[in-house]
């Protein structure tokens, strides 16, 4: 359990079905239609991204990790931070190499964990309790578009965004949220981001359309969570997973196509969906990364890219303020 002095919450469930319904009816009633990517991860959603980052196809996640356990040492060095502050913190296989690591630098004092959804910290925090006594967690239930700044400051803060989350935002609004993550860091925090690169296609393309289906499942799951959130009749069998890989933006893009034409209805929206055979929704794009341009970004938002771990296919960076 958590007590209540562990836990800000600045998104009630309330606030985020409202979120929710402001994106799906401008999202819904563009041309082309879009979703955002968070809602993908309600319980189901969260349990089918395990099983991605199983995948054989899937190597971002292991890659990443493989970084963190061979680097950790270097990169808690280098931050000189007390706290490890983590947007998007979902299960804590990463966050755990992090806290030792600091830990073994010496300067560990807290653990903020940051989530949308209150049922990954309740899973992770009692754990961590347990095995970092010393260490002061807090758990903050929270939109990180909207409450950076709202974050508590129990002493110098890495702030962590791992996984290739960042690939999620299209460039204007990853401009934004990277300036919005700057100007809310303290003079001499770190920020540590992990960005999925550039490689060739064919390995991008099957990362995100495997040959077990389990990511056309997690993208039809979305689905799911329209109708259970907005009394919907949506039938995710009239609808194909598709991933496209986009050279000239150079992201991989998922949409749902439309098997052929479609009449739905979200009752709390009172909105008729309506789709074209073959129409497509898209339901994320996730960008890939080269080390030049994305170190420019940083600077542009406000921070000195210092650092750059990689194994070729997947790297970490870290940036001051
Ligand atoms: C959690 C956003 C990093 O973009 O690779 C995995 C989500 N989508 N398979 C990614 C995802 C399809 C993932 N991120």
């Amino acid at each position: 359990t958590i007590e209540a002095d562990q836990l800000d919450v600045l998104l009630s469930p309330d606030d985020l079905r409202s979120v929710l319904e402001r994106d799906a009816l401008r999202g819904l009633t563009a041309s082309p239609k879009w979703l955002p990517p968070k809602y993908f991860y309600d319980d189901r959603g969260s349990e089918l991204f395990e099983q991605i980052t199983r995948l054989p196809e899937y190597y971002p996640t292991r890659a990443e990790h493989g970084i963190l356990q061979s680097h950790a040492g270097e990169i808690a060095t280098a931050a000189g931070c007390e706290t490890l502050l983590e947007l998007g913190s979902g299960s804590s296989t990463k966050t755990r190499l992090l806290l030792d690591a600091l830990r073994d630098a010496g300067d560990l004092r807290g653990y903020v964990p940051v989530d949308v959804s209150a049922g990954a910290l309740s899973e992770s925090m009692p754990a961590l309790k347990q095995e970092y006594p010393g260490m002061e967690i807090r758990g903050v239930i929270a939109d990180f578009d909207a409450h950076l700044g709202a974050l508590p400051l129990p002493g110098r803060r890495l702030w962590a965004l791992l996984g290739g989350t960042i690939g999620n935002y299209p460039p204007a609004e990853r401009a934004q949220f990277l300036s919005a993550i700057a100007s809310a860091m303290q003079p001499g925090e770190a920020f540590l981001v992990g960005l999925d690169l550039v490689k060739e296609p064919g390995r991008l393309m099957r990362a995100y359309d495997d040959a077990a289906g389990v990511t056309a499942a997690f993208n039809l799951n979305v689905l799911s969570v329209l109708n259970r959130e907005l009394d919907g009749d949506l039938d995710p069998s009239d609808f194909e997973h598709v991933a496209i890989w986009d050279d000239v933006n150079e992201w991989i893009e998922m949409r749902l196509r439309a098997r052929g034409p479609v009449h739905a209805r979200l009752g709390v929206l009172d909105l008729e969906v309506v789709f074209d055979g073959g129409e497509e929704l898209r339901t994320e794009i996730s960008a890939k990364f080269r080390r030049e341009p994305i170190e420019a970004e940083l600077r542009v938002a406000g921070m000195e890219p210092t650092h750059w771990w990689t194994d070729g296919d997947f790297a970490l960076a870290l940036a001051r303020k």
